[in-house]
C-alpha cells in the first residue's frame, strides 16, 4: 500500500540535500517580503519553489502551504496537506549559522489544528545534515547523506535532567510574568540561543531544557507561525515526551484563525512547561 507520509518524508530528505548545496551564492536578501512582512532571502524563495515543485507533484499530496507564499497550492482531491517553513532561521545565512527546514503533514485542509497532524519534523543544516521526524508517538533522528537517511536514534526522548534554555525576543519586550520566569530559569540552566528555532529546539531535544519565543509587549502572539513552526515543533516535542504551550494550553489544541497566524511558543521538558504555565497564569 502507498504510504504518502513516507513518500513526503523521502521527498523532503532528498530536497534538503539540494537545498543545502544550493545555499551557496543565495545568501543575499531580495526586495520581497513574505506574508509575515519579513524581508526574504534569495534562498527562502528558492527553497520554497523547490519544495513546492516536488511536494505538489507527490502522489497523495492535495495541498502545499509555506511560510514564504501567501496562498496555498491545491494539487489533488484526496490525500494529505503539507505545510513547510522552507528555510527556518534564514537570517543566519549572513553569519553562516544553523538553519532548518520544518514540515507538518496534516490529514485536514490547512490551516488546521495540530491535532490533525499525522507526522511532523525538521531537517537541521548543522555541521552535518540531520532529520528529526515524529509519527505515531515515535521520534526518530536520521543523518542525511545524498538524500538517503541513516537512523541514528529510533526512540528520541527529551532527557529528564534539563540543561539548556533559549528565549527569543528582546528582554525589555517580554511581559513581566515571563521575565520573572526567565530569571529563575537563567539560574538553573545554560543559555543556548542561535537565532534559528530548529537549531535551538534541537539543543533542547538533545540535552533537555526549554525553548521559547514568547508573547511580547508589542506582539502578543510572539513571532513564530502556528502552521509552519509552532505545530510541527510542538508535535515533535510532545511525541518525545515533552510538552508545548502557548502559555495556557498545548500548541496542538489551538484552533487556527488564518494560515500565517502567529503563536507564543514554549516547548521542552514537561515540568518546565508546567512551571511556565503557572508563572503566566
Ligand atoms: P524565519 O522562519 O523567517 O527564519 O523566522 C523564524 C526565526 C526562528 O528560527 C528563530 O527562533 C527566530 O526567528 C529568531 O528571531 P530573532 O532574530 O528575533 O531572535
Ligand atoms: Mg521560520
Amino acid at each position: 500500500m502507498t504510504d504518502t507520509v513516507e513518500d513526503v518524508v523521502r521527498v523532503i530528505a532528498r530536497s534538503a540535500t539540494e537545498i543545502r548545496r544550493g545555499l551557496v551564492g543565495r545568501r543575499g536578501k531580495v526586495d520581497e517580503e513574505n506574508p509575515s512582512g519579513e524581508t526574504q532571502a534569495e534562498a527562502d524563495i528558492w527553497a520554497d519553489e523547490l519544495l513546492a515543485d516536488r511536494l505538489s507533484t507527490t502522489d497523495g499530496v492535495v495541498q502545499y502551504a509555506s511560510e514564504e507564499r501567501t496562498d496555498d497550492l491545491n494539487c489533488g482531491d484526496e490525500g494529505l496537506a503539507v505545510a513547510v517553513d522552507p528555510l527556518d532561521g534564514s537570517s543566519n545565512l549572513r553569519s553562516n549559522n544553523t538553519m532548518g527546514t520544518v514540515f507538518g503533514i496534516y490529514d485536514e485542509p490547512i490551516p488546521a489544528p495540530g491535532t490533525a497532524l499525522v507526522a511532523a519534523g525538521y531537517v537541521l543544516y548543522g555541521p552535518i545534515t540531520t532529520m528529526v521526524y515524529a509519527r505515531d508517538g515515535q521520534v526518530t533522528t536520521y543523518e542525511l547523506s545524498g538524500g538517503e537517511r541513516t537512523v541514528v536514534d529510533e526512540d528520541v526522548i527529551v532527557p529528564d535532567d534539563p540543561v539548556v534554555y533559549g528565549f527569543g525576543g528582546r528582554v525589555p519586550n517580554w511581559t513581566d510574568d515571563f521575565h520573572q520566569y526567565a530569571n529563575e530559569i537563567e539560574d538553573e540552566l545554560k543559555l543556548r540561543y542561535g537565532g534559528s528555532m530548529i537549531g535551538d529546539v534541537n539543543q533542547v531535544l538533545s540535552y533537555g531544557g526549554i525553548f521559547a519565543y514568547p508573547a511580547l509587549e508589542d506582539s502578543p502572539n510572539g513571532k513564530l507561525r502556528l502552521q509552519f513552526e509552532g505545530n510541527p515543533i510542538a508535535y515533535v516535542m510532545e511525541s518525545a515526551g515533552g510538552r508545548s504551550s502557548d502559555g495556557t494550553q498545548s500548541i496542538l489544541e489551538i484552533e487556527p484563525t488564518d494560515l500565517h497566524g502567529r503563536v507564543p511558543l514554549h516547548v521542552g521538558n514537561a515540568d518546565l512547561i508546567d512551571r511556565l504555565e503557572a508563572a503566566l497564569e
